[in-house]
């Protein structure tokens, strides 16, 4: 085993094309963290809007050529920051080779995302089941990084009352998701109260896709 193997060592299957990498995030944590909170500062996260009129509980920033949008016309992807009018920024490397790496442990090659979604959820925020499905791409897989405080990621099945499974997302934790599983319901439970040595009071989720 090299060095690299040795420190991500497992990969648990959660449903079919679906995997949940504990740890798998740690060994670049020296680099993501703070290219993660520059971002944040140059591009603060704010409260979207869904379709239906509500607010969204978390907070949202995005990064790459195209960033996830909400508004009374409905979910999709957008070149700029709705709240500036101007493009979000690129993809950077480290975070382009996480997301390689990881879609290639579970089994999807040459990932290369166009969106980075970063969610910030502070105590109390959650995200009901949903599918993804504005992306154009079905073969392409979905890599989402946790970040700071843990979190009860649910993971069910094609059907919106299919029962999820419940899994215990660490800081540094990475689940993918593709093939027969990439439109399967997915959502956050409430996330508790706490203090992470890295991000404060909030847990920050990475979303990445190749969204066109
Ligand atoms: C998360 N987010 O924040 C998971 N999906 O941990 C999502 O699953 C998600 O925030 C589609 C669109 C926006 C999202
Ligand atoms: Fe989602």
């Amino acid at each position: 085993m090299d060095l690299f193997t040795e420190q991500r060592p497992h990969s648990i299957a959660i449903a079919e094309g679906a995997c949940w990498l504990p740890g798998f995030a740690l060994p670049e944590m020296h680099a993501l963290w703070p290219c993660v909170k520059h971002h944040l500062t140059a591009h603060p996260p704010q409260h979207m809007m869904t379709p239906m009129g509500y607010v969204m509980s978390v907070q949202t920033s995005s990064m790459g050529a195209l960033g996830w949008v909400s508004n009374a016309q409905g979910y999709g992807y957008s070149p700029v920051n709705p709240s500036t009018n101007v493009s979000w920024p690129p993809l950077p490397a480290v975070i382009l080779q996480l997301a390689a790496e990881a879609a290639g442990k579970a089994g999807y090659s040459q990932f290369v995302p166009d969106s980075c979604l970063i969610n910030v959820y502070a105590p109390g925020c959650k995200m009901g089941l949903h599918q993804d499905k504005d992306e154009k791409d079905f073969t392409q897989p979905i890599v989402s990084v946790s970040l700071g405080l843990p979190a009860t990621f649910l993971f069910g099945g094609s059907k919106r009352s299919d029962k999820p499974v419940k899994i215990p997302l660490q800081h540094g934790d990475v689940v993918v998701w593709g093939g027969a599983s990439r439109r399967f319901y997915h959502g956050v439970s409430p996330v508790k109260a706490g203090t992470h040595s890295l991000t404060g009071n909030c847990r920050i989720n990475l979303t990445l896709r190749k969204a066109g």
